[in-house]
């Protein structure tokens, strides 16, 4: 294998630092890389460096397969009762004519928007507000599941559970088992932030903290759940608070082995309470990844969020270390777009996005949330398209 023969010939390096090389000796290995391991990388392994090691972690994992599903996006509101700085939401609360609240008919009526769509999921996200209870959310999933049973339901984060447990005065275990009778099938990873509270206290200090997240991610795991976490990084955090927030995953999911999924999601600054905070860069992007691939030994996928980091990103981090690269999301998430994302209007067809993972070389599998391979996109033929009628020259007499 390539990505081998690569790492071969880094090791036989005579300029590399020995620090590096013990670390690429332990990746040949499959052996674990320490806290102050991780550190380092930050701060001293090189894009090219980083490249060659989580590239052969991938390749050894899953070959050259890169994943991607068919969901769609509902927000149940753009309001929010807190207030995190990089949330460009979070502003509306005061200007609620600018927002919108769906009631259940409402979201309700997107799901059967997408009766006769080939999607697998609906992802389920937004801001937190009262009337949007443990009652509220047991029925939407029942009725979601009622509509369309096999249509996966991955929903909220423990900073709505959280928030609507304590006000219903359950525990999370009767909750989340309360929640996964009504028709939650999974959690996505938002929510998590920085967990540290040296940067979560100043980032978003009244939401859940770091330790509630990861019990809330525990006791679903516990029921046989699956789940995914996140890190939001590049503004205010150093490099030992991001390789802490992995830890700190790692370790959970050494005790459970619930998640299924990493997704490092990148500050953007537009319209929020930290647009004085410069972005990280591309490079930057590439190297988190490629450090989040090394780090997380126990994690079975590290995912790239296209509608986040723009497409050609998208396509250069599967050299990093990412194996998959979100859905074909049909313009139905705005938490980007609204926070100064290149993709203002994200959506891509299957074929769009089979063709992105195709062009760099890669193996595009569509799967289901829970890595089930839906098709195997590699020679898939897609039906000849139709040409819209301008391509005909017109005839002049
Ligand atoms: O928790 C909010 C982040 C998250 C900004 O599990 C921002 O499959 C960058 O978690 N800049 C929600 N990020 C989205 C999320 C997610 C997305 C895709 C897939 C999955 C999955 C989960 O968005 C929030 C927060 O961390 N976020 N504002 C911003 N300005
Ligand atoms: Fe609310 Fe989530 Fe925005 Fe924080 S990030 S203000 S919890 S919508």
């Amino acid at each position: 294998m390539e990505a081998e023969r690569n790492l071969t010939l880094l090791l036989q390096d005579p300029g590399l630092p020995t620090d590096l090389k013990h670390i690429a000796e332990k990746v040949l290995h499959g052996e674990r890389i320490t806290f102050d391991e991780g550190v380092l990388l930050f701060e001293k392994g090189e894009l090219g460096y980083l490249g060659v090691l989580a590239n052969y972690i991938r390749e050894k994992r899953h070959g050259d397969k890169t994943y991607f599903n068919r969901n769609f996006h509902i927000e149940p509101t753009n309001l929010c009762v807190y207030d995190c700085k990089f949330c460009s939401y979070s502003r509306l609360i005061k200007e609620r004519s600018e927002g919108w609240e769906y009631t259940m008919e409402e979201m309700l009526d997107i799901v059967k928007k997408y009766d006769d769509e080939p999607v697998t999921e609906v992802h389920i996200v937004g801001g937190v507000l009262p009337q949007y209870d443990v009652a509220f959310y047991s029925e939407l999933f029942t009725k979601i599941k009622q509509h369309r049973p096999e249509l996966h339901v991955k929903a909220l984060t423990p900073v709505e559970y959280h928030y609507i447990f304590k006000k219903a005065k359950i525990d999370y275990a009767t909750g989340m088992r309360m929640m996964m009778d009504a028709g939650l099938e999974s959690i996505p990873g938002g929510g998590a932030e920085i967990f540290h509270p040296e940067v979560r206290d100043l980032i978003s200090k009244d939401k859940c903290t770091g330790d509630q997240w990861l019990a809330i991610h525990e006791e679903w795991h516990k029921i046989g759940g699956r789940s995914n976490a996140t890190m939001l990084y590049g503004h205010i955090e150093k490099f030992w608070h991001r390789i802490d927030h992995m830890d700190r995953l790692r370790t959970l999911q050494d005790k459970t082995g619930g998640f299924q999924t990493f997704i490092p999601l990148k500050f953007r600054n537009k319209d929020n309470q930290m647009s004085d905070v410069p972005e990280s860069t591309v490079v930057e992007d590439l190297r988190n990844y490629a450090i989040a691939r090394i780090y997380l030994d126990n994690f079975d996928h590290i995912k790239a969020y296209w509608a986040m980091i723009s497409r050609t990103t998208a396509q250069l981090s599967l050299n990093f270390g990412v194996d998959d690269i979100d859905g074909t999301l049909d313009d139905t998430t705005k938490i980007y777009s609204m926070a100064g994302s290149e993709e203002q209007h994200p959506g891509m067809s299957t074929k769009q996005l089979v063709e992105l993972i195709k062009n760099v070389g890669r193996h595009p599998i569509e799967r289901d949330t829970l890595y089930n391979v839906v098709t195997d996109f590699n020679d898939y033929q897609f039906p000849e398209e139709v040409k819209p009628s301008f391509y005909k020259l017109p005839v002049i007499n």
